[in-house]
């Protein structure tokens, strides 16, 4: 368990300007939506208390955030699609099943502790999907290309699990 908040990113933080953020959710949707900033504070927001657990061992007990949950945005598009991809600033990427953002158990965080979420957390927004390994929930995430074929990931392209349930410790593809 750690104390601190570990930094964990692949490249450098990005720093998108509000006036220039939105989040997208495109791909095989019948009708693109995205939000500008305003727009997205406007949306219902809820808090979520939860454990976090990194591929690298740390696990962070009870962190509080406060974000739009996945089932509000994504009731906003008509899809078949079975799969996302998570896109980022900064390039980052990462894939999971549709039905993991479901059912109030992801959400676009843009508060963490009471405060705005630093740029290093992912900041102004990352995905949070606490029930799957953390590289799952993208800092300074953009939006969500909806699919119907899975598509690996920046770390899951790289040998981290495809899944990512920490429960069944599944870190590596061979887990
Ligand atoms: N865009 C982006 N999101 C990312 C990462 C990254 O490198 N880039 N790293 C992932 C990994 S491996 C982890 S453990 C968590 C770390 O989040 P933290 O830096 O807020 O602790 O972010 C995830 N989301
Ligand atoms: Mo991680």
């Amino acid at each position: 368990m750690v104390d601190d908040f570990p930094v964990l990113s692949a490249g450098p933080t990005p720093h998108t300007k509000l006036e220039a953020w939105s989040f997208e959710l495109g791909g095989e949707v019948d009708d693109p939506i995205s939000w500008r900033w305003e727009e997205f504070l406007e949306l219902p927001t809820e808090t979520i208390t939860v454990d976090i657990h990194c591929v690298t061992k740390w696990s962070k007990l009870d962190t509080s955030w406060r974000g739009v949950s996945l089932d509000t945005l994504l009731g906003r598009v008509r899809t078949e699609a079975e799969y996302v991809t998570a896109w980022c600033d900064g390039g980052y990427t990462t894939n999971l099943p549709l039905e993991d953002l479901t059912g109030g158990r992801a959400w676009i965080a843009h508060t963490y502790a009471g405060e705005p979420l630093e740029p290093e957390h992912g900041g102004p927004a990352r995905l949070l999907v606490p029930h799957l390994y953390f590289w799952k929930s993208a800092k300074w995430v953009r939006g969500l290309t909806l699919r119907s074929t899975d598509e690996p990931g920046f770390w899951e392209a790289a040998g981290y699990h495809n899944y990512g349930d920490p429960w069944k410790e599944q870190r590596y593809w061979s887990d």
